[in-house]
């Protein structure tokens, strides 16, 4: 018998693929489409590891499931190869960031084929190359042309000792990761992408993906953090009354405000301070705030800090004096930078007042009229009180009275604020894509010409880890001023790495396009992508910025889609020994040392078997040995049976064994294929089969070789898209010429699924007293039960105890009863 080798028989099958071209596109219009997608890798030197596996083991399923399934499919892939680990090579290893990331890329793109994953290779998509970040660079200029770039003064880590800007990843405990000095907050102009202006129809959007995780849409609107509110303006009397704004989400607590907050940061302040006697010390506060991040000014836990700037605010309404302050936990860049403190009704506020003195005037009492008991803050619903007109009004209505009657004085009105914030998108970093932006004496800011696209990244940098490589090339700073011809200084920050994945999607339509990005009509054949899988610590980030690419590219009529994925599929993790699968925990187990030994179907079926696809996978060696058992077990029965299928018998089931088997086939066949379809249950479809094979095994040699013919073709043909290889080779095996991944999924008929019945004589105690109708092949115990549960014979042993029922399957039950 011919041996089952996937180490021979898998490559050659990848070649043939290769060769003929097997997973191209097809580009017809009669099939629906079906766009296929899983997260593309970034190009480590580390190669794959069980999560890509698992990953495109997935999506490969799916692609080869919707093809067979008459749909056209495109299954692309390419890397992400820009980004941080290629300039530390070059920085600690002196290698070419460049040459290393292009041979990782090779390695991964190796490693990918040797899984057998029905990639259409022609569209590989590498974002580091000239080809691609070409029109990531036409894509920039598209967001500047559309007011969606733009520069701004921000506050970045710097190193002074290393005179660099650090990204928030290289920050230690406030410190520098490379040479330990303390890092300071630096402003410097950056590049900002306007995502701010995409808030709400980023969270519109949300609502038509239903496909999309419930979780993974309840992060996005938390990041987006829409809050509906108000804008109040006190007045600075001793500033000839200049305006303060504060944001509140309850105007209905506007009588019980006694302090109002500044952020440090806010512009209001150094003038407040000016020649008061808490200058100094609000300078020096305002200083060591700007050094601490979010999280250390206004977790929970962290103590409110405050101090007095000695100046005083007027109330909008009451006229009141409103001692104005400065503390840690406002921020500059959330709402106005301002708030109105109401200790009263809000918990932070009451522990602010608290230490430092400051009134409490409850505005809002419940219901019930109980007396506040100063304990806390009263933060729930109720009825004003202390609130001059709007005295016994509820609070939820006095949230819209107040606001209204504020707008109608100009002293106000309803807005909203949101969490989000514009996109930093420049990196002091080499190996990025290039900002296509000169800087002119003349001109100023000069968007380079579409036509002189790329600016390419320059090889003539040093890499000393300090100052940003690119400022280090002569032939890249230095240039013309396209508009007036006079010198012009290059841009030399890149681009945060998060632009390259968030449209790289849409550059896999149409992937050799010289002059745009990808043409609508492409765009427009296949997007939105139908199933999008990786790993759900993507589910802000990458997902939020390729929505927004997606709907600023929509909007500038570059395709009909406004949302880029119709169903985002999340992953779960791969785990050994109930742990993530990680290098700093040891417990790696390493794709290629198991395609070596056991083949990239056994792997490939072990993870689709093993758990379904959202749920966490804990790898087991003695799984892998299972899953490669079954194949082996597979491959037997296919080669057992070879003989069969010289003279092509036809199935007809003339006997109980063939009819039976010809049931099984429909069963599992209908089973794989309503698990398959968008429920994703690959585990259950593939246990279905394993049913069938044990079905095939217990087939008698005397029974119908035509129906067992076809039930052997349909094990093939249902295996196809979970192990690729063995389920090709077996196919020529059978005698067959056509490819096993051309053939239609195997359609099951109702009617075949349906027992055949034969009626049986039910004795009480050996008379014959009744008929009952059970399925043909049914089991003594399953016709015991069947039998004791009818109504009829209920009734005839009633009052009496059943001592003893035998069954003679397919003839008669006899019950024995006293
Ligand atoms: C007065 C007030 C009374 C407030 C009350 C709350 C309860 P969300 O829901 O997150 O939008 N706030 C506004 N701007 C702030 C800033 N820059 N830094 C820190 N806190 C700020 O929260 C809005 C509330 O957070 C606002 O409503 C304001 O406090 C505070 F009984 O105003 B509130
Ligand atoms: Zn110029």
């Amino acid at each position: 018998m011919k041996r089952y080798e996937p180490q021979i028989l898998e490559p050659r099958w990848q070649k043939q693929w290769e060769q003929t071209a097997a997973h191209q596109t097809e580009e017809t219009t009669e099939k629906p489409k079906f766009y296929a997608l899983e997260m593309f890798p970034y190009p480590s030197g580390e190669g794959l590891h069980m999560g890509h596996v698992r990953n495109y083991s997935i999506g490969d399923v799916v692609a080869r499931f919707k093809r067979m399934n008459g749909y056209r499919v495109i299954h692309p892939m390419g890397a992400d190869a820009f980004g941080l680990p290629a300039e530390n090579a070059a920085i600690h290893r002196g290698v070419n960031p460049r040459e290393w990331t292009e041979s990782n890329m090779e390695r991964i793109r190796e490693e990918q084929a040797r899984l057998g994953i029905s990639y259409d290779w022609d569209r590989y998509v590498g974002t580091c190359l000239p080809d691609y970040y070409h029109f990531t660079q036409w894509l920039f200029l598209l967001f500047y042309e559309r007011g969606l770039a733009y520069r701004k003064k921000a506050a970045v880590n710097w190193c002074p000792d290393c005179a660099t800007v650090l990204a928030n990843e290289q920050v230690e405990d406030g410190q520098c990761w490379r040479c330990g000095s303390e890092v300071e907050k630096k402003e410097l102009e950056q590049w900002f992408l306007r995502i701010t202006d995409y808030a709400d129809a980023l969270l519109e959007g949300l609502e038509q993906l239903p496909q999309w995780p419930e979780k993974v849409k309840a992060m996005q609107r938390n990041w987006i953090g829409r809050s509906q509110g108000a804008a109040i303006t006190f007045t600075i009397p001793e500033l000839n009354d200049e305006p303060v704004s504060v944001f509140t989400t309850r105007p209905d607590t506007l009588y019980g405000v006694t302090y109002l907050v500044l952020a440090p940061e806010h512009p209001l302040v150094s003038k407040l301070i000016q020649g008061k006697e808490s200058e100094g010390a609000i300078q020096a506060f305002t200083e060591a705030m700007a050094k601490e991040s979010e999280l250390s000014r206004t977790g929970s836990d962290v103590e409110k800090v405050g101090h007095f700037t000695g100046a005083y605010a007027k109330h909008p309404l009451t006229g009141e004096s409103i001692p104005i302050w400065v503390a840690n936990y406002v921020l500059m860049d959330y709402g106005t930078g301002a708030v109105m403190g109401v200790p009263a009704h809000d918990e932070r506020d009451f522990i602010f007042a608290h230490k430092y003195d400051l009134p409490i005037r409850q505005v809002i009492q419940s219901q019930e009229g109980e007396e506040d008991d100063g304990q806390g803050a009263f933060v729930d619903d109720g009825l004003l009180i202390n609130s001059g007109p709007f005295d016994g009004m509820g609070n939820r209505e006095a949230i819209q009275a107040i606001a209204a009657h504020l707008e109608s004085q100009e002293k106000g009105g309803a807005t909203v604020s949101y969490r989000l914030r514009d996109w930093l998108f420049s990196r002091q970093r080499y190996w990025g894509c290039p900002i296509p932006i000169l800087y002119c004496d003349d001109c100023g800011v000069v968007p380079v010409p579409k036509e002189d696209l790329p600016v390419r990244l320059p090889e003539d940098v040093v890499f000393d880890g300090k100052s940003n490589p690119l400022t280090t090339s002569d032939s890249f700073a230095t240039t013309t001023c396209p508009s007036c011809g006079g010198s012009a200084r290059r841009e030399t920050d890149t681009m945060d790495t998060f632009i390259d994945s968030s449209w790289y999607f849409l550059r896999y339509v149409d992937p050799h396009n010289q002059t745009v990005p990808f043409a609508k009509e492409k765009a427009d054949r296949w997007m939105p992508v139908d199933f999008y899988i990786g790993g759900v610590e993507h589910a802000v980030l990458h997902l939020l910025y390729s929505r927004f690419v997606t709907k600023v590219l929509h909007d500038a009529d570059m395709l009909e889609a406004e949302e880029p994925f119709r169903h985002y599929f999340p992953q779960g993790m791969v785990l050994k020994d109930g742990s993530k699968m990680s290098k700093s925990k040891g417990n790696v187990v390493s794709p290629r040392e198991i395609i070596d030994r056991y083949g990239a179907d056994t792997a490939r079926l072990f993870i689709l078997f093993a758990a379904p696809p959202d749920r966490e996978l804990e790898w087991s060696d003695s799984g892998v040995e299972g899953s490669y058992r079954f194949l082996t077990r597979v491959w037997r029965m296919v080669q057992n049976h070879n003989s069969l299928f010289e003279n092509q018998p036809l199935p007809q089931q003339s006997d109980a064994a063939a009819k039976e088997l010809n049931r099984l086939v429909h069963q599992t066949v209908k089973k794989a294929t309503v698990d398959m379809d968008e429920r994703y249950q690959f585990n259950t479809a593939i246990s279905g089969i394993m049913e069938l094979v044990n079905g095939i095994y217990a087939y008698p040699e005397e029974a119908d070789r035509g129906t067992l013919a076809q039930a052997i073709e349909t094990v093939i043909v249902l295996l196809a898209p979970f192990a690729p290889h063995i389920s090709a080779e077996l196919w020529q095996d059978i005698g067959k010429s056509d490819s096993v991944h051309d053939q239609p999924w195997p359609a099951y008929d109702e009617a075949a699924l349906v027992l055949d019945e034969v009626e049986i004589a039910v004795q009480i105690n050996g008379k014959v007293r009744h008929k009952a109708t059970v399925p043909t092949g049914a089991d003594r115990e399953a016709i015991e039960a069947q039998v004791m549960a009818e109504e009829k014979v209920r009734q005839l042993v009633d009052g009496k105890t059943v001592r003893k029922v035998i069954v003679i399957p397919g003839k008669l039950v006899n019950i024995v009863a006293k």
